[in-house]
């Protein structure tokens, strides 16, 4: 039996029979499944899986559960490259890293869309979480980690995202007046040397609006003569004017520690897609570990914001 090298002063605990979904509950072949983002509609939970094929593109699968925990994935992909139309030519590597945002009761999944060019943001909608429309390509290529607010701010909508700049990965916001044409882009942070978080950034998770402002869930690499770890943080934007950062957590809330988080297609990561925050107050984190299998783990939100308000 793997020794537990959990630590407990990391803010998130891990669910007990991690991982979660596994190559073994996809019913259809592939290499691996990983960084999922999840909705709760009613009772149900929606996890949007990207799953890796043998051939080594990525698609969507649907997986559903009343619990949170224990899901059930659907016989085939729900959204796979395009094969025609103006999309065709930049996913003919896959679509990746998907994340759903739900505004005005319309869900947006920002993705990553992958080509021989290199990966851009691509946007489509969904009703029912089985059939996507595709809305449009909103960068050019250099960019990923695209991820709308839930709401407009000043009128606008509003994302995240990751261009890689020179010899830098940080993280932007960026606003549009119609979801497609997008500018107005400012540096929201970037990564900090010497510390967990000092090679590259990028947004992870929908920001979720709390009284201290958008809680915003990335993640923060860090390189190492070994390669990269990657880790889980937080940070606080300004409701208003959200490229301004209220506070950031010095330390993760999560490092790759378990034997599923350390080894795999790419070991030591840890890469969350998706957080749904219960009326208990409790939420749940969904991550990918080690791009390999998908994994969840918990805290008290309120412990959250406070960890990332009076980060040391
Ligand atoms: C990032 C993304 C993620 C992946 C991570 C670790 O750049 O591509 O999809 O989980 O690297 O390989």
């Amino acid at each position: 039996m793997a020794k537990h090298f959990a630590n407990r002063e990391e803010v998130l605990s891990r669910f007990k029979d991690n991982p979660i979904i596994t190559l073994h509950d996809i019913p259809f072949r592939c290499n691996t499944v990983f960084n999922g983002t999840v909705i709760k509609k009613g009772d149900e939970y929606f996890h949007l899986l990207r799953v890796e094929e043998q051939q080594g593109h990525s698609v969507f699968a649907l997986a559903r559960s009343k619990d949170g925990l224990h899901f059930t994935v659907e016989n085939k992909p729900v959204m796979t490259p395009a094969r025609r139309g103006p999309f065709a030519k930049y996913e003919t590597r896959g679509i990746e890293d998907p994340r759903i945002t739900e505004i005005d009761g319309v869900y947006y999944v920002m993705y990553t869309a992958y080509s021989k060019y290199g990966t851009r943001i691509a946007l489509a909608k969904t009703d029912d979480f089985h059939q996507y429309k595709r809305i449009a390509l909103v960068s050019e290529p250099g960019n990923k980690d695209g991820i709308l607010f839930p709401e407009k701010i000043n009128g606008e909508y509003v994302r995240l995202d990751r261009p890689t700049g020179k010899d830098v990965g940080s993280m932007w916001v960026s606003y549009s007046k119609n979801l497609v044409d997008w500018g107005k882009s400012e540096l929201l942070m970037t990564p900090r040397p010497g510390m967990w978080d000092n090679f590259r950034i990028g947004a992870s998770v929908p920001p979720i609006k709390t009284e201290y402002g958008w809680l915003e869930i990335y993640h923060g690499v860090k390189m190492t003569v070994a390669g990269p770890i990657y880790r889980i943080g937080t940070v606080l934007l300004d409701i208003k004017q959200p490229h301004k950062v209220v506070a950031r957590c010095n330390k993760p809330i999560l490092s790759p520690r378990e034997d599923y988080e350390r080894i795999g297609d790419v070991g030591n990561v840890v890469f969350a897609c998706g957080a749904v925050v219960e009326d208990t107050g409790e939420i749940k984190v969904y991550y990918g570990a080690a791009d390999t299998c998908i994994c969840v783990a918990t805290a008290n939100f309120n412990n959250l914001i406070e960890a990332t308000l009076n980060s040391v």
